[in-house]
């Protein structure tokens, strides 16, 4: 898959997109959000693909939408305009398999919007997080009044939200933004070992407890017990089931097809 904002490479079912614009600390502009909309409907559609990382490489994740991209535009282009960003989000969030934000370095506005899309959050110990956008006098408007504070809570949002502050990487492991800080030189390996784990397990199930999980947050308990329920019974159809407990009772790793 050949793109000119991001790099997209696949080994051994593990996908990587890499942000590829680092002259602008990996800003996103809308051929960036075109260009990761495009290639995560093709991994979304991809049964080779069991993960997908994405990640701005060594040195940023991204400093955020393209503010030269934005400054001219009017409301009229905002409300009526495509809306590259928020498709290309939707696409990732939407995939049916594990996707691992790995991040080094400025992960900010846009960019921290783009950490909240996937599953889970790695960072390096130089990760800084922020919605800076009330500086630029804007809101985080890529999810990020919705999706952080569902992750974080009310209160700590909106100080992040308000004050614009950026938070370094263990203050952003405390209040539960990311699942894991690393060394930054580790920051690729200890990706590749989540994926891993991620990756050996059942693809069906993978997906199914993802769906579980996101579709049960836009209902109330019930009904997302509900539905929890008729996931967990479809997979009693799978042979993955069969193999997972048969492997569990003969004391033996299991081995899944993803049926
Ligand atoms: N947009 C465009 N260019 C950028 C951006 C950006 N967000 N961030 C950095 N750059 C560029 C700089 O202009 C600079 O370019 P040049 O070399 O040509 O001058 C280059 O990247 C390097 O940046 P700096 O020289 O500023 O690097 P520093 O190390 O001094 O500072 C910072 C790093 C602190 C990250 C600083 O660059 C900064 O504050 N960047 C902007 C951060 C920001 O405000 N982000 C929020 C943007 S708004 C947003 O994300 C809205 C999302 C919602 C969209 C919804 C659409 C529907």
């Amino acid at each position: 898959m050949a793109y000119e904002t991001i790099i997209v490479e696949i080994e051994e079912g593990i996908a990587s997109i890499t942000l590829n614009r680092s002259e602008v600390l990996n800003a996103l502009n809308d051929k960036v959000f075109n260009e990761l909309e495009e290639a995560a409907t093709k991994l979304a559609a991809d049964n080779a693909v069991r993960v997908v990382i994405i990640t701005g490489g060594e040195k940023v994740f991204a400093a955020g939408a393209d503010i030269s991209q934005m400054a001219s535009s009017t409301a009229v282009d905002v409300a009526t305009g495509e809306k590259p960003s928020l498709r290309a989000f939707k696409a990732i969030e939407n995939m049916p398999k594990p996707v691992i934000a790995s991040i080094s370095g400025f992960a900010l506005g846009g960019g921290c919007e783009l950490t909240l899309v996937a599953d889970v959050r790695i960072a390096a110990d130089n990760a800084q997080f922020g919605l800076p956008e009330i500086k630029l006098g804007i809101l985080p408007g890529a999810g990020g009044t919705q999706r952080l504070p569902r992750l974080i809570g009310i209160g700590r949002a909106k100080e992040l939200i308000f004050s614009g502050c950026f938070i370094a990487a263990d203050e952003a492991l405390r209040i539960g933004l990311v699942n894991k800080v690393v060394p930054a030189d580790q920051l690729a390996a200890e990706t590749q070992k989540m994926a891993k784990r991620f990756a050996v397990q059942g693809a069906v199930a993978l997906r199914l407890a993802k769906s579980a999980v996101n579709e049960g947050l836009r209902m109330d308990l019930e009904a997302g017990l509900e539905y929890e329920h008729k996931c967990f019974s479809l997979l009693f159809a799978t042979e993955d089931q069969k193999e997972g407990m048969k492997a569990f009772m003969e004391k033996r790793p299991a081995k899944f097809l993803g049926k």
